[in-house]
């Protein structure tokens, strides 16, 4: 049996990652599979709280201290994650180490640094990139409520994430309606869960994790 594939969908605030999420999640429901949609930042957790908390602008923390706040904020979930794919079972993820570095860096952190604790994060089989001018962005409702809500600081955010691609990243224009965005992103991550599954029925050995976020 092929294991799960993990979906990430990532870009600037704004963007329409959360909408196009749940479109996919109940899309590929629709479609007989298993699948679960998951967030990062996940509020829930103790650290998700703390997070939480320096976003809304209720608690001051450190950059540096923040930033290994979100990294463990995913570390926390691998072993869900680990379990969930190897079952079968299909992630969309709403956010992931990318944004973990593309945010910090920005602020002015070293990018290297900022990789480094995400270092050995389970590596998405597939990223969209929800691509939206800033200018276009903060037309949108809600921009500017919380903290990195701001037009500078989205704008050298961009640029983070446009120098993190890598080759498994898929471009979405995020000015195209939700309905457009959805078909593309529907229509590449069915070709994605096919070819493992075909991959998976050929293939000797078991459908491997890989582990190697950011160790390239
Ligand atoms: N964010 C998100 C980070 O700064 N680092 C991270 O590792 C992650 C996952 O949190 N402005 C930022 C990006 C967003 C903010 O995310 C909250 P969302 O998707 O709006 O809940
Ligand atoms: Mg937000």
């Amino acid at each position: 049996m092929a294991r799960g594939r993990f979906i990430l969908l990532e870009g600037c605030d704004r963007a329409g990652k959360s909408t196009q999420c749940s479109m996919l999640v109940s899309a590929l429901k629709a479609r007989g599979h298993a699948v679960e949609l998951c967030k990062f930042p996940d509020r829930t957790t103790t650290i998700g709280k703390m997070i939480h908390a320096y976003l809304t602008n209720a608690q001051e923390l450190d950059d540096k201290a923040v930033h290994l706040l979100f990294s463990a904020n995913r570390w926390e979930a691998m072993q869900s994650i680990r379990r969930k794919l190897l079952s079968g079972t299909h992630l969309v993820v709403d956010r992931y180490a990318y944004s973990g570095v593309a945010f910090s860096t920005a602020k002015g952190l070293d990018l290297t640094w900022c990789k480094n604790p995400d270092r050995g994060l389970i590596r998405p089989d597939l990223t969209f990139f929800l691509d939206l001018p800033t200018s276009e962005a903060e037309r949108r409702g809600g921009f500017g409520e919380e903290r990195y809500e701001k037009r500078e600081l989205q704008e050298k955010v961009r640029d983070v994430f446009l120098q993190l691609q890598s080759k498994e990243w898929v471009m979405i224009d995020a000015c195209k309606s939700v309905e457009a965005m959805h078909h593309e992103i529907l229509k590449e991550t069915e070709h994605k869960i096919q070819v493992a599954e075909a991959d998976a029925k050929l293939a000797e050995e078991d459908d491997v994790l890989v582990e190697d976020m950011f160790q390239d």
